[in-house]
């Protein structure tokens, strides 16, 4: 062997073995939970997930969906308890867990998608997922609901007033409910699914983004639409807190990625789609009310701020940050 082979061959081994040394996964079955169906916002993030995971990685992800774990409230505690390690849920339902969640679904506070995606992936959503870890969820990214609008089966609503003592489901979410109950209605915290419960006429109304009123078929139980957009509700996509630090730091990058690019795709899904579920809505015979007196219901909802429940220190000031993050764009 010459000198020239041999430096050869020491040069081959190393990059052998510094490939075959790059990174072992630990691996394992991940269970992620969602409380929809197939084909809901929540499903296209958490399939898109699976499959960068399974792609990347040795690991594979084992998605619970359809209600199959109970419902959003209860996801969240079975990830507490790292019985379930990752969801993709609803911010809405958060808020029972760690009161600054309600920041994110404070009425009216993005105007626009634009707006969303910049305070949610800067400065002030990286301070909400941080506060997440005092209840225990590692924050990893968030996807989206959409911009919920009011439905119901009494009489088409145009302006705040005519939402007066409608029997409405709201999320299980203290701000929710204080909301539907500063707007003058009559709500009553539920979880999810709701079809039977409109059916039968236990409730009369429901809020949701328009996916849902399509993918769930609520247009088969509720008469009248309202375009409010009173609140945007995100998906805070999350994992045990303790599960995910035990993990291996290639393998916390890699997980916190995948969730990132999923929940990237999912969100432009849902936008691409809107005008197609709204004209699937009213080709399936609702009543939509596309220009609602929304003024009207900004100045019911403007006294939520001064109420109890945002007046917690920690609450107002994560309200801050978010009022200022959204006031610097619309600066800009
Ligand atoms: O994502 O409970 C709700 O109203 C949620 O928006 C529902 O789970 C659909």
């Amino acid at each position: 062997m010459t000198r020239r082979q041999a430096g050869l061959l020491v040069f081959l081994t190393v990059v052998f073995f510094g490939m075959a040394t790059a990174h072992t996964w630990a691996g394992g079955v991940i269970k992620l939970g969602v409380v929809t169906k197939p084909g809901s916002a929540q499903n296209v993030c958490a399939e898109k997930f699976k499959e960068l995971v399974e792609s990347r990685s040795d690991y594979e992800v084992k998605i619970f969906h359809s209600a199959s774990l109970g419902t959003e409230t209860e996801i969240l505690q079975q990830i507490q308890m790292n019985s379930v390690q990752m969801g993709i849920i609803t911010s809405g339902p958060f808020d029972v867990f760690v009161p600054e969640a309600r920041v994110i679904d404070y009425p009216f506070l993005f105007a626009n998608s634009r707006e969303v995606d910049a305070v949610l992936d800067g400065p002030a959503g990286q301070a909400l997922l941080k506060a997440l870890e005092r209840a225990r969820f590692k924050g990893l990214a968030f996807s989206e609901n959409g911009f919920r609008h009011l439905t119901n089966n009494v009489r088409p609503v145009h302006r705040v007033e005519d939402v007066k003592g409608l029997k409405i489901r709201v999320m299980e979410s203290v701000l929710h409910k204080e909301l539907w109950r500063v707007l003058g209605a009559n709500p009553t915290p539920m979880g999810w699914p709701i079809y039977t419960e409109l059916q039968q006429g236990t409730i009369d109304a429901q809020e949701n983004p328009l996916w849902v009123i399509w993918n769930y078929k609520l247009y088969e139980v509720q008469k009248y639409m309202t375009l409010t957009g009173h609140v945007y509700s995100a998906h805070i996509d999350v994992a045990n807190l303790q599960w995910f630090h035990s993990l291996a730091a290639e393998d916390q990058d890699m997980i916190a990625q995948a969730m990132k690019d999923a929940a990237a795709y999912q969100r432009q899904w849902n936008r691409d789609n809107e005008a197609d579920f709204l004209a699937k809505i009213k080709a399936a015979g609702m009543m939509v009310d596309e220009a609602p007196d929304l003024a009207s219901f900004r100045a019911k909802a403007a006294v939520l701020k001064d109420l109890e429940i945002y007046k917690d220190p920690k609450v107002q000031e994560m309200l801050q940050i978010f009022l200022d993050a959204v006031a610097k764009i619309r600066g800009q």
